[in-house]
């Protein structure tokens, strides 16, 4: 057996550290891993000539074996890392798309589902008194959670619910607003009441299944002045699902819930039966769930620097997706955001024909 010496690990070493370091993807990393540690690699054979050292140079190769082993191992698993990441980023340039490019066929024009119910929403709430406010989709942990008197350890602030960014130099993480309530949060902070606003838009959870996708719709409906009560709540609601589903036939009832940014809290079920696809307001004997609300928790008041004690208001929220899916019939969420010409075809509105309570809100 040829002796083995300090010096020949040392090159060894130096030899396969510089290989680790030249390949250029995973399998040719993958190569040089066999080559020194796999069952016949280079230094896996000297381990198995340990056993025929007297023992006194294996008290020596022992451990400079398993430390070069270990050395080794590391540097391979720091270079797959990096070779990985390198991957990832190439594909996530290649695949890069612009968005701004003109689309490569004259469009046939219609409105999406979601918008004809965005419009509808701002008409008929126009209609009451609302003015609608917009905010961004990128937001800070108090506009979000803590303004609207969510505890530190509420489980909708857990990165399972919540799109976080990376830390920025603050050490603060911006999310992916979960609902449109920083918007209100926002109006209310930088206005006088009485306000009336609804914040309809896009908001983001972590959740992806056949009713949920990562990007949905929400509008949020807030009044604040000096003696608002739940009638206006009830009142205001059971309008707005009259003129939304076009009947005067309503009829609701609110189910006690909770929610941290309202105190009482509440869902609102409306009375329906199924007409193919679509739902028939006001008749049939089944509930459905249609949206949340409650009077505003003193905190959030608090919170947006106005007193609890002179100023109190409303506030619900709902699907946008739900509420089109239910008006129009439609059974499956996923198309909404799958770009297919036909789905829209069929499903999509005129763009020349808006929405108007005077002739028709479709
Ligand atoms: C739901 C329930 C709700 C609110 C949203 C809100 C906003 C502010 C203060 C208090 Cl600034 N409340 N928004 C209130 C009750 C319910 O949404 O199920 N949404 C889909």
């Amino acid at each position: 057996m040829a002796m083995t010496t300090n010096d020949d690990l040392g090159a060894l070493e130096a030899r396969y550290m510089a290989a680790i370091e030249a390949a250029g993807d995973v399998p040719a990393l993958e190569e040089v891993r066999v080559a020194a540690l796999g069952k016949k690699g280079e230094v896996s054979l000297k381990m198995r000539d340990l056993g025929a050292m007297s023992p006194e140079e294996r008290k020596v190769f022992g451990p400079a074996l398993n430390g070069l082993k270990d050395r080794l191992t590391s540097a391979i698993e720091a270079k797959k890392s990096a070779l990985e990441a390198d991957a990832l980023n190439a594909a996530l340039a290649s695949e890069r798309v612009d968005i701004t490019l003109p689309a490569a066929r004259a469009p046939k024009g219609s409105l999406h589902p979601v918008s004809q119910v965005m419009e509808e929403l701002a008409v008929i709430f126009a209609d009451m008194g609302f003015a609608v406010a917009e905010g961004p989709d990128v937001e800070d942990d108090f506009h979000n959670f803590t303004a609207l008197n969510f505890p530190a350890d509420h489980p909708a602030r857990d990165t399972h619910d919540t799109f976080f960014m990376e830390k920025g130099e603050d050490g603060t993480a911006k999310l992916l607003r979960t609902h449109t309530s920083p918007v209100q949060i926002r109006t209310l902070m930088n206005s006088e009441p009485p306000v009336r606003i609804i914040a309809p838009g896009r908001v983001y959870r972590c959740d992806w299944d056949q009713t949920h996708t990562p990007m949905f719709h929400q509008v949020e409906g807030l009044v604040i002045d000096k003696d608002t009560h739940m009638g206006h709540l009830k009142g205001c609601l059971i309008d707005f699902i009259a003129a939304f589903f076009e009947t005067d036939e309503v009829e609701v009832r609110f189910r006690p819930h909770h929610f941290p940014f309202t105190e009482p809290s509440a869902e609102m079920d409306v009375r329906y039966e199924r007409v193919g696809d679509a739902v028939k307001v006001g008749s049939g004997d089944k509930w459905l769930e249609i949206l949340g609300c409650g009077m505003v928790h003193p905190n959030v008041i608090k919170a947006c620097g106005l007193d609890p004690d002179v100023y109190q208001g409303f506030a619900f929220g709902m699907g946008v997706d739900r509420l089109a899916m239910l008006k129009y019939g439609m059974s499956d969420l996923r198309p909404f955001f799958e770009p297919d010409p036909r789905w829209l075809s069929h499903y999509g509105f005129s763009p020349l024909l808006q929405a108007n309570l005077a002739t028709g809100l479709s």
